[in-house]
Formats: C-alpha cells, structure tokens, sequence
C-alpha cells in the first residue's frame, strides 16, 4: 500500500514540475513611510526592474552560489501543496501579502494562548497601540517571509497559524499537540513531512522538558495522538538561533544569548542535538554574519536577518519600517522554512533529517556557515523521437 502512495506521490511530482516554469522575478522596490500615529510603518510604492532599492534581498539571496546580489530571484518552485505550521501570535489574514485569486493562503488559525483578548483574533492581531503593534505584528511579519505573494521564499505554500504566547513547557506543548490534532484533522491535506516555523521566544535552556520531547517524536514521525510512529506524519523544525545578545536593550531582561552570545534558548539547544530541527543564526547583505544574532555554540546555518521588508499589522498593505522591528532571527528562520517547502514541493517523501542535511550541505557559504539557497534549474524538455522511418 505504502508503494502505491510512494508511486502516485511521484506521478503527482513529475506533473507539477511540468506545469511549472522557472519565473524571473525583480527584488528591487521602492517604499514611502506612512506615520500610523504612535509609530511609523512603510507602503510599497511598487516594485520591479528600475525601482532604487534592494528591499527583497533576502529573496535575492536565495539563488545567490556566491553571496552575490544580481537584484532577482529566480524560481521555480512555490511551495504549493506544502503546509507550513508557525507557532508565533497569530497572522493578519486579509493582509494583501496572503491574498491570492483563489482566496488567501492562511488556512487555519489556532489560538492556544493569548495576551490579546477576544477583540484581537488569532488571524486578525491588533495594532491599536505601540505594544500591540510591535508584540502582536510578530507572527504577521514571519508569515511574509514563509509565504507572501511578493516578500515570501514560498509564496504558494499553506500557513498555519499558531498563537502561543506563553513562556510555560505545558503551554508549548499544547501547541504542539494542537499541531499534530492539525495535521490529522479531516479536510488537512495528506503530506509526509510538514513545517514548523518557530521565531517565537519561549524560554531557556533545558527547562522545556516536554515540548521538546515532543519536538523530537514530531521530527521522526508520529500518529494522531502524538506517539511515536514512523509511518505517521513527520515535521521539519527551522527555529530562531535568538538575538538581542545577554540582556535586552530594551527591556533590561535577559536576552536570548549567553555572555558568550551563543544561543540560550530552548530550541536552537535541542536543534544542535537533533536532526530535523535547524537552527538558524543571521546574516547581512554583504554576505557576513549579522551582529545582532547569537553566534556560535548551537548555530547551524545563516541566513537573512537584517533589515528583511516584512509585512506589518497595521494594515493590510503595510510593511514594517522600524529599525527596531526589521532585523531578527525571526526573520532567518522561516526563510529556512520557506526553502523547505519548496524542496518539500519537488519531494514530499524527504524526511526532516534529509531537508536538514540538504540546508547544511548547501553550495553557498558566509564564513564557517553554510547559507541555505535554491536553485531552481528548468525541467529538462525530454528531446523528441524521430519517427522511424520504414
Ligand atoms: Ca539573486
């Protein structure tokens, strides 16, 4: 039974892959600053091939052997088909980033614990003040990455939005527990192996005892009530390696680093011991580590972390402008997500572990790191037979 569905699996990726040219697509833009009273986002004023800046180009990055920005993202793969579950505060649903012909492709909010009250949905997070702006447009932000129509690696993937803002293991572990409720739930499209996008900032060390026993069985495959089985679905954790170094600036609290600004999350420690879940730290546009990120110790690979154009709940056509709010490892990490998709596109059979390996192994490097990137090559026309002549 398990080879017939191998076998249609494989029919359904040789069709798509045919159906799919590789596209060519200007990362250059421009945007004009839009004062929403208590702070200030942007509005894009359009972009393509002539306009100044280089806002996308964490998505020229992605293509990019070398390290060098040629202001274009090529493409063939999307992400279509490819459910990415991101455990953040919720995504602004009707921002235009998400909209598609077909309807938007946020399909399902999952609320599990919430500052925001019942006035702020999980899929329609308020900004009405500068907290609720900044803490509640996080999830809205990281989503665009995953799978904006112009800013995300994977526009066509499906997202799943999870809001956990708890800092407590049992309340992670719902959510992870909701996840897997998810993926076996009547309508959820059949899949292998999901994403799981995690910018969100729980707690420390190894203090996180269930969720990340969860997170393991999770990564080797498990059945609808969270046990473990090989056969059951698997998902592939791209997690946040943290920022803000030992304390945050702004709060005075701790911040996601130790002394040593290596990672002291919860995540990136258990990424470096398990396969299947990445951590990844930050990367600038010249190719060179990001300073604001943790470094070293559990880091795994770079990628794009400083001032990354991300969608703002402020609006459904507008995008973060605050220094502040622009530059992060939750910005890296679900670009990482976001080239898993597309590689989940092409082969939904890979396992967590083999998308890991295939990020590590990547041809493009910034110093000790690999840098996640893909090429998409066109699908090779098979040459036409000669008629044989008699
Ligand atoms: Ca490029």
């Amino acid at each position: 039974m398990f080879r017939s569905a191998g076998l249609v699996l494989s029919l359904l990726v040789v069709c798509s892959l045919f159906a799919q040219p590789v596209t060519s697509m200007s990362t250059m833009c421009q945007a004009e600053n839009v004062s929403i009273g208590f702070a200030t986002d942007r509005r894009l004023i359009g972009c393509g091939a002539g306009f100044p800046d280089n806002l996308l180009w964490n998505l020229d990055r992605s293509d990019s052997l070398d390290g060098t920005l040629d202001q274009t993202v090529k493409r063939r793969l999307t992400g279509r088909g490819v459910l990415v579950y991101i455990l953040d505060n919720g995504v602004l649903e009707t921002h235009h980033e998400f909209q598609r012909a077909t309807g938007d492709n946020i399909i399902a909010g999952i609320d599990i614990s919430s500052t925001a009250g019942p006035e702020c949905p999980v899929l329609a997070p308020c900004a009405r003040s500068l907290f609720e702006w900044a803490i509640y447009g996080h999830g809205t932000a990281v989503a665009s990455v995953v799978a904006g129509k112009q800013s995300g690696v994977a526009p066509d993937a499906s997202i799943v939005a999870v809001r956990i803002e708890s800092n407590n293991d049992f309340e992670w572990a719902r959510a992870l527990r909701a996840v897997i409720a998810h993926a076996y739930a009547p309508g959820t499209p059949s899949f292998r192996t999901a994403v799981v996008s995690m910018s969100a900032s729980p707690g420390y060390g190894t203090s996180f005892l269930e969720s990340a026993a969860l997170m393991q069985r999770m990564v080797n495959g498990v059945d609808a009530n969270g046990n473990a089985d090989p056969n059951g679905r698997k998902f592939f954790f791209s997690v946040m390696a943290g920022n803000l170094g030992p304390i945050n600036p702004i709060t005075g609290f701790p911040g996601q680093c130790n002394q040593d600004h290596t990672p002291a999350l919860f995540q990136p420690l258990l990424a470096a011991e398990v396969d299947g879940i990445i951590a990844v730290g930050g990367l600038k546009r010249d190719n060179t580590e990001w300073e604001g990120a943790c470094r070293g110790g559990a880091v795994e690979v770079l990628a794009p972390a400083h001032e990354v154009l991300v969608a703002s709940n402020s609006g459904t056509d507008r995008y973060r402008a605050d220094p502040l709010i622009i530059s992060g490892t939750s910005y890296s990490a679900p670009y990482v997500a976001g080239l898993a998709a597309r590689m989940l596109e092409e082969n939904p059979l890979l396992t967590p572990q083999q998308l890991e390996a295939r990020m590590k192994s990547s041809p493009s490097r910034s110093g000790a790191y690999a840098v996640p990137v893909l090429i998409d090559e066109p699908v090779p026309v098979p040459p036409k037979r000669r008629p044989v002549r008699r």
